[in-house]
C-alpha cells in the first residue's frame, strides 16, 4: 500500500457534460451526496471518490459545473495534481469549460486529461469536429499535449483508454513537498457516530499522523488528531498529495467551516495584506487601482482590495505586481496560488501567486519593493533570503523568514549558514536567530569606532564611554543584539576594549597633567585624613588649583578606582575609613550585644547624626547590619 503513488484528480467542465457520471463509471462511487443534488440532477458541492489503478491511488474531486457554484469548484480545485477536463461531444466548449480551464491554469495545474463524453450521442464526423475545436482551444496551454479521449459513460466505450491516459499522466506528476510544514485546507467538516468530528481536505504540504497536535486556523486553536483516513482507509499517517480525513478530538464539527486550515502548530498565521503576482484574463474588463474583488485561496474566500504596484489600471491579459488588502484574515504562504473574481457580476477575472504573505503597507517611497518581489518570484533561496535581509535595517528574525517564505526551519538554517559563510549576512543573535545584512553590520561597526574616539577626545579624564551612551548615539534603528555583536566584533579585532559597562580605545590611559595629578592626591589625602568625619565634596574640590569640571572628573576616577566610596548622594568616604567599620561593629557586638542604636553608633564611630544615618543605611546595604525598628542588628 505504501508504494502506491497518490494523485489527486479534479474534474472540470460545463454543467451537465457528464463529470459526475464519469466519476461513477470510473470508480463505482457516485460523487453527488446531497439530497438536493439527487433531486435536481446537478452537482452543487464537491464530491469525492477513489480508484486504485496500476500502482496509482487516485483521489477524485468532482466539482459542480453550474456557474452559480464556481466558488465550490474553486475550493475543490486548489491542491489537485491533474485536471480531468470534461467536454460533452454534443455541446462542445461552453462558458464554464472556459472558466474552469482558466481557473486550472491560474491555479498552476500543470497537466491533465481531456474526456470527450457522451460520444454515443453524436456521429463520427461531429466527434471529429469537437475534437478539433478542443485542440484549438487548448493550443499553447498546459493542456496542449493532453490526450483527448472520446468515451461514453453509458456504453462504457473509451473507459479503459481513459484509465490508461490517467495512469500515464499520473506518472508525470512530481512528488509533493513532504518536507515542509503540515497544512490542510479544510473543505468539509462533519460528525460520524462514535468517532466525533471529522474534517477533510487535500493535504497540500507536510504530513500528519494520529496523535499529532495540530492548529486550527485562523482560530489558533490547538487540537489533537485521533485518527486519519486517506482514500477511504484508516491510515497511521497521511502525506502531501493525499485526500485526507482527520478525526479530531476536542472540537465540535459545527465549529469548523470550509476555508479554515489545519496546520503544524505555530508555523502559519492568517494575513490580511499580501504582495502578489497578479494576472488579468484576456476576457476580463480592465481592473482599476483599488478595485474590490472576490478573493479565493485554498478552500477559503473573502473580499479584497487590489492595489496595483506602480500602475493606475491593469489591462486584460496583463500581469503586474500588486498588493491585496483582505477583509478577513487568510492563511497564505509564499507560492500559494489564488483566484480573483469580479465583484459584480461575479465572474472569474484573474489570479496569481502569493509572493510575500506578510507585506508591509505599500508606499510610494518604497522603491525597492518591485525588485524585491521579483526576487521572491524567481530567486534561489539564497537570493530570496538576501533580498529580505537587505530590505530590513533592523535585521530579520528566523521566525519571520520561515513565516514569509514557507520554508522549513532546516532549509532556512541551511540558507542562513550559506550566506554567513559567504559573508553576506551576519547572525547578530543565535537564539532566537536574527540576521543582519553584512554591509549594515559593517556600517554599525564603522560608526562605533570614531564615536568612542571622539568621546576620549572630549572627555580626557574619563576612562571610557558607557555602553548605554554609545548605543544611544546610534539611534533607534539598531537592535540591541546588533550593537552587542558589533562591540564584540570590534573587541575581537582589538579596535575597542570592553570593560564592564565601559567601552574604550585600547591603550587609552587617563593621562593626568601635573596639576591634575596633584589635585588627585589632595582629594585622596583630604578624605583619608577626615576618617568618618568627612568634609563635603564641594568643600574639598573648591580648594583645588584645577577648574571644577576637571576636579569632578578626578573625583570620578577616585570613585571608579574605589579609593573613595559614595555612601549617599552627598557623602563620600575614603575606603580606609569604611574598612574600619566591620571590626568596630564586631568588637561592639562582643562587648554589648548584637543590637546597636543610633546614639551608640555615633559614639562608637565618633560621627555626628548627619553622618551616622547614611552610614548605617550604607551598612544595611552592605549587609553588615540589619534594621530592626530604631535599632540595628549587627550581622
Ligand atoms: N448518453 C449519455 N449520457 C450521459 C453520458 N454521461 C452523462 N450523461 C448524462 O448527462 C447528464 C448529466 O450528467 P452529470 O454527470 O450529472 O453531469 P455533470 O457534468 O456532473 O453536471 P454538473 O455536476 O451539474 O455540472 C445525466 O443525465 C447523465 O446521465 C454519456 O456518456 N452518454
Ligand atoms: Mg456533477
Amino acid at each position: 500500500m505504501s508504494n502506491l503513488k497518490s494523485v489527486i484528480v479534479g474534474t472540470a467542465g460545463h454543467i451537465d457534460h457528464g463529470k459526475s457520471t464519469l466519476i461513477e463509471a470510473l470508480t463505482g462511487t457516485h460523487p453527488d451526496r446531497l439530497e438536493e443534488e439527487k433531486r435536481r440532477g446537478i452537482t452543487i458541492d464537491l464530491g469525492f471518490a477513489f480508484l486504485e489503478e496500476n500502482g496509482v491511488r487516485f483521489g477524485f474531486v468532482d466539482v459542480p459545473g453550474h456557474e452559480r457554484f464556481v466558488k465550490n469548484m474553486l475550493a475543490g480545485t486548489s491542491g489537485i495534481d491533474l485536471v480531468l477536463l470534461v467536454v460533452a461531444a454534443d455541446e462542445a466548449i461552453k462558458p464554464q469549460t472556459r472558466e474552469h480551464f482558466d481557473i486550472c491554469r491560474l491555479l498552476g495545474v500543470a497537466r491533465g486529461v481531456i474526456a470527450l463524453t457522451k460520444s454515443d450521442l453524436v456521429d463520427a464526423d461531429s466527434l471529429e469536429l469537437v475534437r478539433l475545436e478542443i485542440e484549438e482551444f487548448v493550443k499553447g496551454s498546459f493542456l496542449a499535449t493532453a490526450p483527448i479521449v472520446p468515451l461514453s459513460a453509458t456504453t462504457r466505450a473509451g473507459l479503459p483508454e481513459l484509465k490508461q491516459a490517467l495512469v500515464q499522466a499520473a506518472a508525470e506528476v512530481p512528488g509533493r513537498e513532504t518536507g515542509r510544514y503540515f497544512r490542510l485546507p479544510i473543505d468539509r467538516s462533519f460528525a460520524i457516530k462514535g468517532f466525533g468530528t471529522v474534517v477533510t481536505g487535500t493535504l497540500i504540504s507536510g504530513h500528519v499522523a494520529a496523535g499529532d497536535e495540530v492548529e486550527l486556523l485562523p482560530e489558533k486553536k490547538l487540537l489533537r488528531v485521533r485518527g486519519i483516513e486517506s482514500g477511504g482507509k484508516s491510515v497511521g499517517r497521511a502525506e502531501a498529495g493525499q485526500r485526507t480525513a482527520v478525526n479530531l478530538a476536542g472540537v465540535k464539527h459545527s465549529a469548523i467551516r470550509r476555508g479554515m486550515v489545519l496546520a503544524a502548530p505555530g508555523r502559519f498565521r492568517a494575513t490580511k495584506r499580501a504582495d502578489v503576482r497578479l494576472e488579468l484574463l484576456p476576457s476580463a474588463q480592465k481592473l482599476k487601482h483599488r478595485a474590490e474583488v472576490h478573493f479565493h485561496l485554498g478552500t477559503t474566500e473573502t473580499i479584497g482590495g487590489v492595489e496595483l504596484h506602480g500602475k493606475g489600471e491593469l489591462l486584460p491579459g496583463e500581469r503586474t505586481l500588486a498588493q491585496l488588502r483582505l477583509r478577513e484574515g487568510v492563511v497564505a504562504a509564499h507560492g500559494d496560488r489564488f483566484i480573483i473574481r469580479q465583484f459584480s457580476p461575479v465572474v472569474t477575472i484573474g489570479g496569481g501567486m502569493v509572493l510575500d504573505p506578510f507585506a508591509a503597507r505599500a508606499t510610494r517611497k518604497d522603491t525597492g519593493r518591485i525588485p524585491f518581489l521579483e526576487t521572491l518570484e524567481r530567486g534561489s533561496r539564497a537570493e530570496i533570503l538576501r533580498a529580505m535581509v537587505d530590505r530590513n535595517v533592523l535585521g530579520v528574525r528566523a521566525e519571520e523568514i520561515v513565516g514569509r517564505t514557507g520554508w522549513h526551519s532546516d532549509e532556512m538554517a541551511r540558507t542562513v549558514g550559506e550566506l554567513i559563510a559567504a559573508h553576506a549576512v551576519r547572525a547578530v543573535s543565535a537564539e532566537p536567530l536574527i540576521v543582519l545584512a553584512e554591509p549594515l553590520f559593517a556600517e554599525i561597526c564603522a560608526k562605533l569606532e570614531p564615536r568612542v574616539e571622539r568621546f576620549h577626545t572630549e572627555n580626557p579624564l574619563s576612562p571610557g564611554i558607557s555602553r548605554e551612551e554609545l548605543r544611544r548615539s546610534l539611534g533607534r534603528r539598531v537592535r540591541a543584539e546588533s550593537f552587542r555583536t558589533a562591540l564584540e566584533e570590534l573587541a575581537g579585532r582589538k579596535k575597542l576594549v570592553l570593560e564592564g559597562e565601559l567601552v574604550k580605545k585600547p591603550g587609552r590611559e587617563i593621562r593626568l597633567t601635573p596639576e591634575e595629578a596633584k589635585a588627585k592626591e589632595q582629594i585622596d589625602e583630604a578624605f583619608r585624613k577626615a576618617g568618618l568625619a568627612v568634609p563635603s565634596v564641594k568643600e574639598v574640590l573648591s580648594q583645588l588649583a584645577v577648574e571644577t569640571r576637571r576636579a569632578e572628573k578626578i573625583l570620578q576616577i577616585l570613585l571608579r578606582d574605589k579609593v573613595l566610596v559614595r555612601v549617599s548622594p552627598e557623602l563620600v568616604f575614603h575606603r580606609t575609613a569604611l574598612e574600619r567599620l566591620p571590626a568596630l561593629l564586631q568588637d561592639y557586638k562582643k562587648r554589648k550585644g548584637e543590637r546597636i542604636g543610633v546614639p551608640a553608633f555615633k559614639e562608637l564611630t565618633g560621627s555626628t547624626r548627619k553622618y551616622a544615618i547614611p552610614l548605617l543605611e550604607y551598612l544595611d546595604r552592605q549587609r553588615l547590619t540589619r534594621r530592626a525598628g530604631d535599632e540595628r542588628v549587627i550581622l
